[in-house]
């Protein structure tokens, strides 16, 4: 389309600059206003436009619409890290996600986007993203699941991702929440359902009520 565009605009100056210039064109017409072009090439754009807004709303309450998850991702914002609850009956405990300190990077991990205990979830799965925040408002995001959605007090706002392949993913919070906005960073690794089902053996015994915060009721929650 740029292309196209470009060629259209380019053959359009090519045709006025030879046409009308003042050799071929000694005697230039003196018309400055014409009532009925003026009024076609205002309102034609404008329905172009109205036709392209009916897809466009569309699509955009299509987003609104979650698909039925096969697991849900609790994910609550505080100054400055995350936590993941993995609600039952699958799961049953959450966990703090901080940032690693540049210290503590073991070769291979990303400065100032690896975390100390990263959320998992399994490839392929519907994953619903119930997202609130326990202290400012902070935003939750991962550009490659797109995902983007504020996370406020004292609501729960709902997201969601079908990751289809595997591999370790990276967000940030993306709304200015206090000093150390920077430094509370996203790490979402997506594995096969076997190594899923294994770190969740594990995390269930190693995060089992480790924050006293039962996160067994989220799942029902409805928005
Ligand atoms: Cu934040």
């Amino acid at each position: 389309m740029t292309v196209g565009i470009s060629i259209l605009v380019l053959a359009l100056l090519g045709y006025v600059i030879f046409r009308f210039n003042e050799r071929s064109n000694p005697t230039p017409s003196r018309v400055t206003h014409n009532g009925p072009l003026e009024i076609a090439w205002t309102v034609i754009p404008a329905l172009i436009l109205v036709v392209i807004a009916v897809p466009s709303f569309r699509l955009l309450s299509d987003q609104l619409i979650i698909p039925a998850p096969d697991m849900t991702l609790k994910v609550t914002a505080s100054q400055w890290h995350w936590n993941y609850g993995y609600p039952k009956p699958e799961g049953g405990f959450s966990f703090d996600s901080l940032i690693k300190e540049d210290k503590d990077l073991k070769p291979g991990e990303i400065r100032l986007l690896t975390v100390d205990n990263a959320a998992y979830v399994p490839v392929g799965k519907v994953v619903e993203v119930d997202v609130t925040s326990q202290d400012v408002i902070h935003s939750f995001s991962i550009p490659s699941m797109g995902v983007k959605i504020d996370a406020i007090p004292g609501r729960l706002n709902k997201a969601w991702f079908k990751a289809e392949q595997e591999g370790v993913f990276h967000g940030q919070c993306s709304n200015i929440c206090g000093i150390d906005h920077a430094f509370m960073p996203i790490e979402i690794h997506v594995v096969s359902e076997g190594a899923y089902q294994a770190w969740l053996a594990g995390a269930k015994k190693q995060f089992a009520h480790a924050d006293g915060v039962d996160v067994a009721e989220t799942s029902q929650l409805k928005p």
